[in-house]
């Protein structure tokens, strides 16, 4: 069934119960010298390039191939349009190393035909925190698919994590493959109703009408939380505490440290915004919000062509209800002028999707740990890993 995977240090369908087999990594490291030292055969007409992220040309490469071939929806109506700001605040976190970024060419036309990234991340599983890789932007062009190049691609990028003495990776997929740590639910909130009917993202609900709906999701002008303003530099140790403290509680979480944060969570125009509660009596940093920029292109519609999707990333509520946090995030993003506001059911994301009327969508998010045995699939809240 899974000609590829079946042959990966992964956790395989046929062990699901097995309750003999110990949590932990699946294969032990061999020392670096034993590694592969040269790069995988890829099929003759094709060549492996190292992408430079910081070079305008190819960032604009990568752009182009992920914006035309990468991840679309069950009916093939929406892609997901990574910006290049984005790309290359995804591939440059702290450590980050240039040869994980991973291109494909054909050698006659140099032209990029596929890629694969991965970034250096430490990410706690129960009480052991692991060097992992975090794989993404796996995209192989359309013209180029089913000729099994994913593989090598994978095999590529794992033998180069590996010479960097690192044996486990995380990462998420659409797809269901051996086997998932736990499978998560997208959910959508509306903020541009009307846009979102038209570009048939979503649908007018039975018994309702336009103006009804638009009034449903309505939000007030401005945020409600005395005290809550952007995050800036000079947050960074605060919302470093604050952040380790949340992220403590779960099972699968990232390890942060205050580079980690001021890369990841410090704001970045269109890339990635994030807010915090400063106390008016004490100045304590006692809340925290962020979302992440992804748009998608709209296919084939007339009126329209990009949806502008801000995604909940890393949130922790001390003080300030979480609903009223989250309320206020939606107010914030609907100012900058968002169309939707998007959510997985990972941490205490479920106590206010609800009520704050998102709605389930037809996407689920496969999250997945190589070489790394987790001997029970988590619940969705029991994961504080949010991957772009
Ligand atoms: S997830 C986003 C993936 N990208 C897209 O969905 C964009 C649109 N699609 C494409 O570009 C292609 O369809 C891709 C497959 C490139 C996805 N993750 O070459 P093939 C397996 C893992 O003939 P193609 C992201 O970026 C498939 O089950 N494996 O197929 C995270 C089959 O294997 P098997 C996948 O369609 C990526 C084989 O590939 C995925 O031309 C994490 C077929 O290959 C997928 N999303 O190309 C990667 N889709 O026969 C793993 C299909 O066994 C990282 N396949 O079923 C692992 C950790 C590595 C580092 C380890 C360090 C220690
Ligand atoms: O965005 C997604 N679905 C949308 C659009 C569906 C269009 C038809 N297929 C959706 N809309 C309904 C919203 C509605 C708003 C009012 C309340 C009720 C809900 O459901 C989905 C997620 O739901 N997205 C995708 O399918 C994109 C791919 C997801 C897998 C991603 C793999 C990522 C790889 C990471 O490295």
């Amino acid at each position: 069934r899974h000609a590829f995977w079946e042959t990966q240090p992964v956790g395989q369908f046929k062990d699901l119960g097995d309750k003999s087999l110990p949590e932990g990594p699946i294969e032990l490291p061999i020392p670096i010298s034993e590694v592969k030292q040269e790069p995988y055969n890829l099929p003759n007409l094709y060549e492996w390039t190292t992408c430079d992220i910081d070079s305008e040309e190819t960032r604009t490469e990568v752009y182009n191939l992920l914006t035309n071939n990468y991840v679309e929806d069950d009916e093939n109506m929406f892609r997901f349009n990574y910006s290049k700001e984005f790309i290359r605040w995804a591939l440059r976190p702290p450590g980050y190393f240039r040869n994980w970024h991973i291109g494909v060419r054909v050698k006659a036309s140099k032209k990029l035909v596929a890629f694969i990234s991965g970034v250096p991340a430490r990410i706690r599983v129960r009480d052991e925190v692991v060097k992992m890789a975090e794989v993404n932007f796996l995209c192989v062009h359309k013209k180029l698919r089913s000729k099994r190049l994913a593989p090598v691609m994978i095999k590529e990028v794992t033998r180069r994590v590996h010479l960097e003495n690192m044996w486990q990776a995380a990462y998420t997929a659409g797809v269901v493959l051996p086997t998932p740590v736990t499978t998560c639910q997208y959910w959508h909130r509306s903020l541009n109703p009307k846009k979102l009917i038209d570009v048939q993202f979503s649908r007018l609900g039975a018994r309702m009408t336009m103006s009804r709906t638009i009034k449903l999701y309505k939000l007030p002008g401005s945020t409600a939380t005395p005290g809550m303003r952007k995050m800036e530099l000079r947050d960074v140790p605060a919302v470093t505490r604050l952040l380790r403290n949340y992220l403590s509680q779960f099972v699968v979480a990232p390890d942060f440290d205050e580079d980690d944060v001021e890369h990841w969570l410090l704001p970045t125009e269109n890339v990635v915004d994030s807010f915090l509660v400063e106390s008016p009596e004490t100045h304590e940093i006692t809340d925290f919000c962020s979302f992440y920029t992804l748009p998608s292109t709209i296919l084939g519609n007339p009126n329209y062509s990009t949806l502008k999707a801000a995604y909940s990333f890393y949130n922790v509520s001390t003080r300030t209800p979480l609903l009223q946090l989250i309320n206020d995030m939606l107010i914030l993003a609907k100012q900058k002028d968002y169309d939707v506001f998007n959510a997985l059911d990972v941490m205490h994301n479920e106590t206010f999707l609800k009520e704050l009327k998102f709605g389930p969508g037809d996407g689920q998010l496969h999250y997945y740990v190589y070489n790394y045995r987790i001997r029970h699939a988590l619940k969705p809240s029991e994961l504080g890993l949010v991957l772009l």
